[in-house]
């Protein structure tokens, strides 16, 4: 099994390699690739060495799968040479994830939809993610109506330029910029770009994945997205309300019985879900949960995961090992 990982010097991608070792893959050979600037880099998997290749090389060696997480462009670009030479790409950029034509899968809530004849396949935003782990087991069970939701996002969504700002601003530093203001103390109503609709791109893929992944067009969904300067992980403050009435126990037993949910919620001793804690774990953690006082059948919670696991690289190592177990590779 030949595993490329295209984009394997950036932050995701980074994450990629670690969790593939992490939970021993088996791939028989790594292809790093990147972009030109940084073919012919070592990289260490397993502690063995591999070098860095181009695009054009990667296809050429024929992958079975490539973890792609190069941004858009690249993707849009790259991963049909790659599905013309048999590799199946599981990609991690936006470029995909809304065409009718590819399954966007968190493996836990709609990998079954998931055949031989997927040769792209798309990731969801790490922010989606995390929000429908903790969804899927409410929605069967009650079905949504509504969602208003509430992003604390980290910097490293952004990627290595926001580290570079905040640890500038941090130390009281000149540098090069990410954001259009500082972050350093501070909280952006914005994340990703704005569109007509007065929504920025970040707020709308919320409710856009959302419908396409638990395959209901009728949940309403708004969002307001703010990055705030945390490093560990994505944190959603979130209100549902449902058609069906709910038991506060039976949704804590719901959470926490599905796979790669953890309840955290004792406020008694101070325990919900923080960045801080969730940082370098897989899992999605659930808190603060309550019934929502002032409307019927509505309940509040607090979700958080890092976004670089769950949110991104191990969704789509997951995705692989999905198709390797179903024989779809
Ligand atoms: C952020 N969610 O935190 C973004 C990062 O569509 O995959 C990932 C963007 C995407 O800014």
């Amino acid at each position: 099994m030949k595993v490329a990982v295209v984009g394997a010097t950036g932050m995701v991608g980074n994450v990629m390699l670690k969790v593939l070792e992490e939970r021993n893959f088996p791939l028989t050979e790594l292809i790093p690739v990147a972009s030109e600037k940084s073919v012919g880099k070592k990289i260490k998997f397993k502690d063995q060495e591999y070098e860095v290749v181009g695009l054009e090389t990667a296809v050429s060696m024929k992958p079975e799968i490539a973890l792609f997480s190069a941004g858009g462009d690249t993707s849009l670009a790259w991963a049909p040479k790659f599905a013309e030479a048999g590799t199946i790409v599981i990609d991690n950029s936006s470029a995909w994830r809304m065409n009718p034509n590819h399954k966007l899968v968190v493996p836990e809530i709609n990998a079954k939809l998931l055949n031989k004849e997927d040769k792209i396949i798309a990731n969801p935003n790490c922010s989606t993610i995390q929000l429908l782990m903790a969804l899927k087991p409410l929605h069967d069970k009650y079905t949504i109506k509504r969602v208003v939701v509430s992003t604390y996002q980290s910097i490293t969504g952004t990627g290595v330029k926001a580290v570079r700002q905040l640890e500038n601003e941090y130390a009281g530093e000149k540098g090069e910029m990410a954001y259009p203001y500082p972050i350093h103390r501070n909280a952006l109503p914005h994340c990703d770009v704005f569109q007509e609709n007065g929504y920025t791109k970040e707020e709308m893929k919320l409710s856009n994945e959302t419908k396409k992944i638990l395959g209901d067009d009728s949940i309403k969904l708004t969002a307001t997205a703010i990055r705030i300067p945390v490093v560990g992980g994505h944190s959603e403050s979130v209100n549902i309300e449902f058609e069906k009435d709910f038991d506060e126990v039976e949704v804590r037993q719901l959470l926490a019985d599905f796979p790669g949910v953890t309840v955290q919620d004792n406020p008694a001793v101070n325990t919900y879900p923080m960045p801080i804690y969730a940082e370098g774990k897989d899992d999605v953690f659930v808190g603060r949960i309550r019934r929502d006082y002032s409307q019927p059948n509505t309940l509040n919670m607090w979700i958080v995961a890092d976004n670089l696991r769950k949110g991104a690289a191990t969704n789509a190592v997951q995705i692989a090992e999905y198709l390797l177990k179903n024989e779809l590779v």
